[in-house]
């Protein structure tokens, strides 16, 4: 079994996907095994996006990132950190599939409803983060 480190980010929870995002994870048979609502500090998501420090748009991903609640989850399954990628879609809003949380319902690339874990690594490190 697989753990994954899932954000709802703060446009998620202000446009009210907080279910239909849950619920696209269940119905795949995942897990939620930790949930919690929560305002993230910048230390927090410092350590988070560590990996994107030097980039142009970290400073703007930080304070959105800060703009209200998010919703962090533990979700758990056979494959899940593929699973909850492949759920969520691309990055940019124009490459991600419809069918996709992202495809579904972001419009930019920013802004993008979800972030979940990419490897097992990051997964235990932004576990350790979050929870
Ligand atoms: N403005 C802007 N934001 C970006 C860009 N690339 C990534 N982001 C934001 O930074 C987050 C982290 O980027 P990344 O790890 O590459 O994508 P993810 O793993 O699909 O979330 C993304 O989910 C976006 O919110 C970009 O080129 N421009
Ligand atoms: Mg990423």
């Amino acid at each position: 079994m697989e753990k994954t480190l899932v954000i709802i980010k703060p446009d998620g929870v202000e446009r009210g996907l907080i279910g239909e995002v849950i619920s696209r994870y269940e119905r795949k048979g995942l897990k939620i095994k930790e949930c919690r609502l929560i305002n993230a500090t910048k230390d927090i998501l410092e350590q988070h996006y560590i990996e994107h420090k030097e980039k142009p748009f970290y400073e703007g991903l930080v304070s959105y990132m800060m703009r209200g609640p998010v919703v962090v989850m533990i979700v758990e399954g056979n494959e899940a950190i593929q699973l909850v990628r492949n759920i969520n879609g691309s990055t940019k809003p124009t490459e991600a599939a419809m069918g996709t949380i992202r495809g579904d319902f972001a419009n930019s690339v920013t802004e993008n409803i979800v972030h979940a874990s990419d490897s097992i690594e990051s997964s235990e490190r932004e576990i350790s983060i979050w929870f």
